[in-house]
């Protein structure tokens, strides 16, 4: 998919997301779906491939929710961690078991005719989201434009990213976008891991006045240690999770103490399975826990967690949804319908169609 705006991290600008979409269909005639989020096209054609494979060794199982120790996860899910040991459960297998893990609680929700936070034992209800759409680096005069412009639909919230050349060049950025934006406007920053720890207490000191919401992922995702470290002596929040792999990284996160507020996606942390894992973890060390990418599904899942905090919200699936979900207040409810809602518009998916 085209993106409206550019996001141009620190680590890289990516102008089109690569969306693989997932239809798993069911002897019973229901199918579960979700899309996952490649990051770049040869991360689709290595999820397919593996997918293929996960298909060979699950075709003909039943679907359907079981208890991994104290925890509920999803009987294929387990047979396919178990297939997939040898190699390990990560990177781009991760994603892949994940997103079937997705996939398959949504056919089980839409078998038992539920939306699937109300399949999960929760409520539908609204959560507050963001607008993650662009702000990446660009030169200033751009950056306020652009702020102004997501806040259109209804946003009250928005994500710069930083780690420019230079602290000041970060501190400029801020306030060009804090100085067109009203203070009852939240603004998120998200460094994608440009700095060493030096340079995040360094950076993070000079903007601790400038009312930031959070900062994310200041340095390597996982030098825990150096995380909780720059968490202890700045005020300003910090933010992680985008990159745990499962719910034994978060666990170890939460041990190091490495942030404030937690964020796990859900086709890294485990799907559905690792997120109802998180998020008791997050419940019981009482740290605020928002979504990464995939809106559509993380509604639902946010919506079942006891210490839901900000849905991070991106726009890259809605032309190829056949009911793009609705943002209403700067919010998102998941859908009274079976299921997670999320099905195709046949036609734009030709369209966009990458062969
Ligand atoms: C992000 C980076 C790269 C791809 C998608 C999203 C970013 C975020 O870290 O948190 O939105
Ligand atoms: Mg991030």
């Amino acid at each position: 998919m085209p993106m409206t705006l550019a996001l141009g991290t620190s680590a890289q600008t990516v102008r089109a997301a690569p969306l693989l979409l997932i239809d798993l269909e069911t002897e019973q005639g229901i199918t579960g779906r979700t899309y996952l989020f490649c990051y770049m096209p040869i991360g689709a054609a290595l999820v397919a491939r593996v997918l293929a494979e996960a298909l060979g060794a699950i075709k003909g199982e039943r679907i359907e929710p079981t208890h991994i120790g104290d925890h509920i996860g999803e009987k294929t899910g387990a047979k396919l961690a178990r297939h997939f040991r040898l190699i390990a459960v990560s990177g781009v297998v991760g994603l892949a078991l994940s997103a079937l893990d997705v996939a398959c609680w949504d056919a089980l929700a839409i078998a038992a005719g539920k939306p699937l936070v109300e399949f999960l034992g929760g409520a539908r209800k609204a959560i507050p989201a963001y607008n993650s759409n662009g702000l990446g680096l660009m030169p200033q005069e751009k950056l306020a434009d652009e702020a102004e412009k997501l806040l259109e639909g209804g946003f009250r919230a928005v994500k710069l990213r930083l780690g420019y050349p230079t602290l000041a060049g970060d501190l400029a950025a801020v306030r060009a976008v804090r100085k067109r934006l009203t203070h009852d406007v939240a603004i998120m920053a998200d460094y994608n891991q440009a700095l060493t720890v030096e340079e995040a207490l360094e950076r993070g000191r000079a903007l601790e006045g400038e009312g930031l919401a959070w900062i994310e992922e200041p340095i390597e995702h996982d030098d825990y240690a150096g995380c909780a470290r720059i968490a202890r002596e700045l005020a300003t929040p910090i933010q992680v999770g985008e990159n745990f792999e499962g719910p034994n990284a978060m666990a170890a996160a939460i041990a190091a103490q490495a942030a404030d507020y937690m964020m796990p996606d859900l086709m890294r942390i485990g799907g559905v399975s690792g997120w109802l894992r998180a998020a008791s973890l997050a419940a019981a060390a009482k740290i605020p826990l928002s979504s990464h990418l995939l809106p559509e599904v993380s509604a639902a899942v946010l919506a079942f967690s006891p210490t839901a905090h900000w849905l991070e919200y991106v726009d890259w699936a809605a032309a190829i949804l056949a009911e793009p979900f609705g943002v209403v207040n700067g919010s998102i409810t998941p859908p009274d319908v079976p299921g997670s809602g999320v099905s195709w518009n046949e036609e734009a998916v030709r369209k966009y169609r990458m062969e």
